[in-house]
């Protein structure tokens, strides 16, 4: 029986729909991202995840790569339509097998397996009821969930619940870039993030009542918020900033109940509270986790907005050098620019101080709660040279800079225990396809998705080297 190591973790994280392919292989049912990017006019890059990184088939070498780099452990998410394919019902063994295999021979090269049930990729059947909108999505999700612990609880050690429940909430009804492609509609936001902390409670219940002795969290995305000094309104402004970007999902997750001040901030938002249900509160007292997993890329820096139409800005295409990622919400706060942080292509600022703020934060609120960073990366366009090697210099002075800033952090007493970068290899991104790479690995689209490794992966399998016994 598999064990999670008891020295610091080491690794790099994927997501099924984006690296597996195989997309109709094996009795996998139609997923949600599958028939969007099929079909739809709304799928910017034009591309798919039918090949993906090809890690269907050649998940043993991307295995292989990590031990040889050093990784002790892999953060991967299981398909549920690959297990399920209708979402409900029927248990695909075709897809149990796959995942077996991974996870068997992760343990055979000496990685820890930490399994992540829903990264993004709903089954289509459970789309057109709803999606996340349907609190019927509960009972399914837990019942997806049961199948996974009871089948591969053994030897996955670490369990994620959901992954980014807010940003996902957030892509898909607020910024109109994912599947549904709502905008600005925050009575489905808040409705859709309340189900899936919801169903996330519920799974972490499910997973101790069969118990399982491993260790089962959710992965949020970092959304420290910092006050433009401009801020008028400074407690308003943070407390409405600091529910929605983070509070709704550590605080339920943590204490297992609601942020107390939901109701007041629903209130300022102008949101329909009627999804919220008394009955709900001893469910998600049930489903308190044992850690959390923080992808951290950005924080939010935010200040007052009273006046104006509510917007957001989201560049899609990476194009600009000017553009910005943010959103205005009228009477309740605005994201502000700060003109002494940069950039990147996609409006997102480049501050990697952003880790060790967000993990002091937890230990200030959350005490000794056990963290993994779950995600940390830099995505960029690439070029590779004629060999197709990547010297991605950059991301490893901004890799440098965060994993320094979490060092700096747990030397200060927060229980972080892991670091997965994002990403094991290229693979796709969720709106800007193939394009925007973040992969320790290059994946060679154009040439039977050969794999060959960055400057950064030799780097990384350096750093760990150096920082094994920490
Ligand atoms: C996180 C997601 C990942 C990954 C990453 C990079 O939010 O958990 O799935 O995609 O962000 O995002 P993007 O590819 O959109 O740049």
């Amino acid at each position: 029986m598999n064990q999670v190591h008891d020295k610091f973790l080491w690794g790099s994280a994927t997501a099924a729909y984006q690296c597996e392919g195989a997309w109709d292989e094996d009795g996998k049912g139609l997923g949600e991202w599958d028939v969007f990017n099929h079909n739809s006019s709304l799928n910017i890059n034009q591309v798919d995840g039918d090949i993906a990184s090809d890690f269907y088939h050649k998940y043993k070498e991307d295995i292989d790569l990590m031990a040889a780099g050093n990784q002790n452990t892999y953060r991967f998410s299981i398909s549920w339509a690959r297990i399920i394919p209708q979402g409900v019902g029927e248990v695909n063994q075709k897809g149990i097998d796959f995942y077996n295999h991974v996870i068997d021979y992760c343990l055979e090269k000496g990685i820890t397996p930490n399994a992540t049930l829903f990264h993004y990729d709903l089954p289509y059947e459970l789309s057109q009821i709803g999606g996340w909108e349907n609190r019927e999505i509960i009972d399914a999700f837990d019942a997806y969930a049961k199948v996974c612990f009871e089948n591969f609880g053994d030897r996955v050690k670490i369990w994620s619940t959901v992954n980014e429940p807010r940003y996902y909430a957030y892509c898909s009804y607020v910024v109109g870039n994912y599947p549904p492609n709502y905008k600005l509609d925050f009575n489905r936001f808040w409705n859709v993030l309340y189900n899936l902390m919801l169903g996330s409670a519920k799974a972490v219940d499910t997973y101790r009542k069969l118990g399982m002795d491993g260790r089962i969290g959710i992965v949020h995305d970092n959304g420290n918020v910092e006050l433009d000094p401009a801020t008028k309104e400074k407690d308003a402004v943070r407390l409405r900033a600091d529910v929605f970007y983070n509070r709704m999902v550590l605080d339920t997750s943590v204490f297992g109940k609601l942020p107390e001040e939901l109701g007041e901030v629903l209130q300022d938002w102008g949101v329909d509270p009627s999804f919220v249900y008394q009955e709900d509160v001893s469910d998600f007292a049930k489903g308190k986790v044992d850690y959390i997993g923080l992808n951290v890329y950005n924080r939010q820096y935010v200040t007052d907005y009273s006046e104006g139409e509510t917007e957001v800005f989201h560049n899609n295409r990476g194009k600009g050098s000017n553009s910005k990622e943010g959103i205005r919400i009228k009477h309740v706060f605005e994201s502000s620019f700060d003109p002494h942080v940069k950039r990147n292509l996609w409006g997102r600022e480049v501050y990697p101080k952003c880790m060790y703020n967000a993990l002091m934060e937890i230990k200030e609120k959350y005490g000794g709660i056990l963290v993994y960073i779950a995600e940390n990366g830099h995505g960029q366009y690439e070029t590779p040279d004629e060999n197709g090697y990547v010297n991605d210099d950059n991301r490893i002075e901004l890799c440098g800079d965060f994993i320094h800033y979490m060092l700096k952090a747990r030397e200060e007493g927060v229980n972080v225990q892991g670091y997965y970068m994002w990403s094991t290899m290229d693979l796709y991104s969720w709106i800007n396809g193939y394009e925007k790479r973040y992969g320790l690995v290059r994946i060679d689209f154009e040439n039977d998705t050969k794999r060959i490794p960055k400057a950064s992966y030799y780097w990384y399998k350096n750093l760990i080297a150096e920082n094994r016994d920490i």
